[in-house]
């Protein structure tokens, strides 16, 4: 029954009828019968077209067609996707949402081919429309919260959370207009709060930029919501790209920016800063003349830095960074050749190299240990144009440090101090309580240097690319220079000075150029997680044991079945390896004879390293190979080797190193479960999902703006926590800061073997053990690979992290009382909420 409340109000009066058109109607119930026609034989190019054509002459059969049209629509575009027709791809998207602008599945679809495509801020902002749309539409909740990061940066949260941060920058900013500048660019405003307080504190004209899109909307509400949106003109650009008059009208007293990452120089503040001198700011104020005219001039807020480094030894960043062990699940390593995370700031930048990565020190699994006292790496002076350009031309600085405490070297830690102005600084160092992070130089070239207390470490700090590079180059030790560079320290074993004569020294030196271009060419890139991987024996042994145990187990029921015969090459085990990225483990399942392994490795150089570690661990090379390589000729993933053999086992890559499971992990291990052969096995078998009850308001910090509080008398939060998500990644729960209210709970189990489920709930109750506020609950894996044989990824040498659950609103607790959880899998995104069972009602109390 049509609701007649429904209808239009002044609908008669207002809208006229469209005159039947005879000939149009023809059109469209032919094009519509040729768009069933070719759905039905399947020809979705020529489907969409004929829907197209109905849908815009004739919009009234957009209810009636809409299922069919997504339908054609995602087909086509499979298609599209599968040749590489990736401009036509997205124009059907966009004719698409021209149709069904509020489409809730072909938004998140589309994010999804965005995403596919490395268009990570586009594929956010359509997850994040879908959702808007409809709020409990799992997959787009679930696409939003694994990219929601990429929009919204966490960061956001902790520094909009950090009050001494916003009350310095505030009160720097109030002391330089109040002192005549009156003319304010806030360069990356983020959510809009230096430019607001500029504003607040009598800035006659106050001009914002950002260059994410997804930030540039956000300030804008915020503008809105503090009725300042007439008052600050904000674009959405890069600073680099404004010019005067066009995006500014005149050139302004004052730029304030915070565009700082943990490395100083990381946002390219060095470079916004050069364009901004020369175009966008007033001259600088001459000598130490106080009484020019501050609108006349132009300063900037901060008004410099300087950069503080320090030599430290840390299990936790070695094992990232370079191998540390020469077996592996009784496979020999040693013949890996040289293998590299990507983190190293070498003498020849290349593309996929980052010079650092960044560490929160106070939190660092296993703490550090300072080898040196901290010393000052660089200053740098914001506020003038000469020395900003002269950075990169600086001559490299050689420092010579004193070693404080003996102990391997592992890396060079960096942090600044940010001076907004000659009052006020913020230190990122690491004994400071603040949001920051320091940034890491990973030593790699020293396999091992342990340095002693009398020695001297000589660093050298350079500028190139507006990059700050740190380099451990040598150690200084009884009078002698000894090189780090591996080029000129061959067969490192640790103590690298050696005993040759003069002549020996000068034959290794030109066997090492000899080798040099070879070393320097073939390395293998490994990310940092799959170097922690490579790293922990406890994984490869119990993968190790694990396998050998089916294999002789199949190897039995082989030998039962054919009584007498001989084992030939026809009995041989196939096992396939699945695992994305790098992995040895089709290599260990090799080394057990018997086994035919393929592997999914595909880079060809990490290809190439398992190639060699076969050869050295005595595998025949016909006995692994490597699965993408065949894929060419057969179709479909997971396919067997040969029509008669099955798999004897498929191992499945169940969790991401950022602590959550697998995308699509179940429709994987269902589709595994039918190439198994009787008597053969998933790995792992089983997944149970751990978790405690914790209190900790550190979680709290970095997933949204807390407290009812404006932020510095701005109305911010409500804005930048529509982008708080409900599971946090990338968790350490060995140093997160927090009270345990429980003790560890089985939340959930995954039988790989089994179920078919991809969408489960389950009730658990908990009891708490102390009374708290129950804020999160952390949860990581048990990897059941077999019925006795487990990893967890909870343990100490783990390549994984953690992840944990971050309520919607703390849950008080006293001790004693059972909270129930209701868990939910949904995909694979798990959700749990948190009440307390059977609260007492007052009478009973
Ligand atoms: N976070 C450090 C880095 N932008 C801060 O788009 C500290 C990391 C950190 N806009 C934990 C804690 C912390 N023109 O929204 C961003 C960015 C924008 C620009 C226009 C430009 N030239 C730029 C350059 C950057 O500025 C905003 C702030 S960048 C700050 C980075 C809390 N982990």
């Amino acid at each position: 029954m049509p609701n007649a409340s429904a209808r239009p109000k002044h609908g008669r009066r207002t809208r006229r009828r469209r005159r039947e058109d005879p000939a149009r109607n023809e059109l469209v119930s032919s094009s519509l019968e040729s768009a069933q026609q070719c759905l039905f034989n399947q020809d979705y190019g020529t489907a969409f077209v004929h829907y197209l054509l109905v849908l815009n002459l004739a919009p009234m059969f957009k209810d009636f067609a809409r299922e069919s049209f997504r339908f054609t629509l995602f087909k086509w575009t499979e298609e599209l996707d599968s040749v590489g027709r990736i401009q036509e791809l997205f124009d059907c998207y966009e004719q698409a949402l021209e149709l069904f602008p509020a489409d809730e599945v072909i938004l998140n679809s589309m994010g999804e081919h965005l995403f596919r495509m490395g268009f990570r801020d586009e594929a956010a902002g359509h997850f994040h429309k879908a959702l808007k749309l409809r709020p409990d539409y799992p997959e787009a909740r679930e696409n939003f919260y694994r990219v929601a990061n990429w929009l919204v940066e966490r960061w956001h949260f902790l520094m909009l959370n950090d009050h001494e941060r916003n009350r310095k920058y505030q009160q720097a900013i109030q002391k330089a207009v109040q002192s005549g500048c009156n003319t304010v660019l806030d360069i990356g405003t983020g959510t809009g709060i230096l430019g607001m307080c500029a504003k607040k504190a009598g800035a006659a004209e106050v001009y914002a930029c950002e260059l994410s899109k997804t930030m540039y909307e956000l300030a804008c509400e915020v503008l809105t919501a503090n009725k300042m949106d007439d008052s600050i003109k904000i674009v959405h650009m890069k600073s680099l790209e404004m010019e005067v008059p066009k995006d500014i009208p005149q050139k302004v007293s004052l730029v304030v920016t915070e565009t700082v990452d943990a490395g100083l120089f990381g946002e390219g503040i060095i470079e916004s800063l050069i364009h901004a001198w020369h175009h966008l700011l007033l001259p600088p104020q001459r000598g130490e003349n106080e009484f020019q005219d501050q609108s006349a001039t132009g300063r900037v807020i901060p008004a410099g830095a300087t950069v503080f480094g320090m030599a430290l030894e840390s299990l936790e960043i070695r094992r990232h960074h370079r191998l540390c062990v020469s077996e592996v699940g009784s496979l020999s390593i040693s013949a890996a050749g040289e293998l590299r995370s990507p983190v190293s700031c070498s003498p020849e930048p290349d593309e996929s190299m980052e010079p650092y990565t960044t560490e929160r020190l106070s939190r660092l699994p296993g703490g550090y240990k300072a080898l040196t006292e901290p010393f000052t790496a660089l200053n740098i002076d914001f506020n003038n144009v000469q020395e900003l350009e002269g950075l990169s031309s600086r001559e490299v600085q050689r420092i010579r440090l004193p070693v404080t405490q003996g102990g391997e070297l592992d890396a060079l830690a960096v942090w600044f101090q940010l001076h907004l102005d000659e009052d006020s600084s913020l230190s990122t160092g690491p004994e400071e309580d603040t949001c920051w992070e320091q940034a890491i130089y990973p030593v790699h070239s020293t396999k091992g240097f342990v340095l002693k207390p009398q020695d001297e470490l000589v660093v050298e700090v350079s500028c190139r690319d507006a990059f700050l590079r740190l380099c451990s180059v040598a150690v200084l030790r009884d009078g002698r220079e000894i090189c780090l560079d591996t080029l000129q320290d061959p067969q490192n074993t640790g103590d690298p000075v050696s005993n040759q004569t003069p002549e020996a020294e000068l034959c290794t030196a030109l066997a090492c150029l000899q080798t040099e271009q070879n070393q320097t060419k073939d390395f293998c890139m490994l990310e940092c997680s799959e170097m922690a991987l490579l790293n922990n024996r406890e994984y490869h042994q119990s993968f190790s044991s694990a396998l050998s145990k089916l294999i002789s187990q199949m190897k039995v029921k082989c030998q039962n079945k054919e009584p007498g015969v001989q084992s030939d090459s026809a009995d041989l085990l196939f096992v396939l390896d699945v695992s994305e990225g790098f992995s040895l483990l089709s290599l260990i399942a090799a080394s057990h004879g018997h086994v035919k392994a393929f592997s999914s490795v595909e880079k060809v150089k990490q290809q190439e390293v398992l190639k060699r570690l076969a050869q050295s661990n005595n595998v025949p090379e016909q006995h692994l190979e490597f699965w993408l390589n065949n894929m060419e000729d057969e179709q479909g993933m997971l396919k067997r080797p040969s029509r008669e053999k099955l798999w004897s086992a498929i191992i499945l890559d169940c969790v991401e190193t950022c602590g959550l499971i697998r995308q699509k992990l179940m429709e994987k291990a269902s589709l595994a479960r039918c190439l198994l052969e009787d008597g053969g096995s998933i790995f792992p078998a089983k997944i149970v999902v751990q978790g405690i009850l914790v209190e900790s308001d550190t979680l709290l910090l970095e997933s949204a703006v807390q407290g009812q509080e404006a932020t510095l008398g701005f109305n911010i939060a409500p804005f930048i926590n529509q982008f708080t998500v409900p599971v946090h990644v990338f968790l350490d729960f060995s140093t997160l800061e927090c009270r345990h209210l429980s003790e560890f709970v089985e939340l959930f189990v995954l039988d790989l073997m089994e179920s078919t489920a991809n969408y489960t709930s389950r009730e658990v109750k908990v009891q708490a053990t102390s009374a708290g506020r129950v804020t999160a609950i952390p949860f990581w894996y048990q990897i059941h690979l077999d019925q006795e044989i487990s990893v967890s990824t909870l343990s100490q040498n783990s390549h994984w992290k953690q992840a944990a659950v971050v309520l919607q609103q703390p849950l008080r607790v006293q001790a004693g009382d059972w909270v129930r959880l209701a868990v939910k899998l949904q995909k694979s995104a798990i959700s749990i909420s948190a009440h307390i069972e059977n609260p007492p009602g007052p009478m009973e109390q």
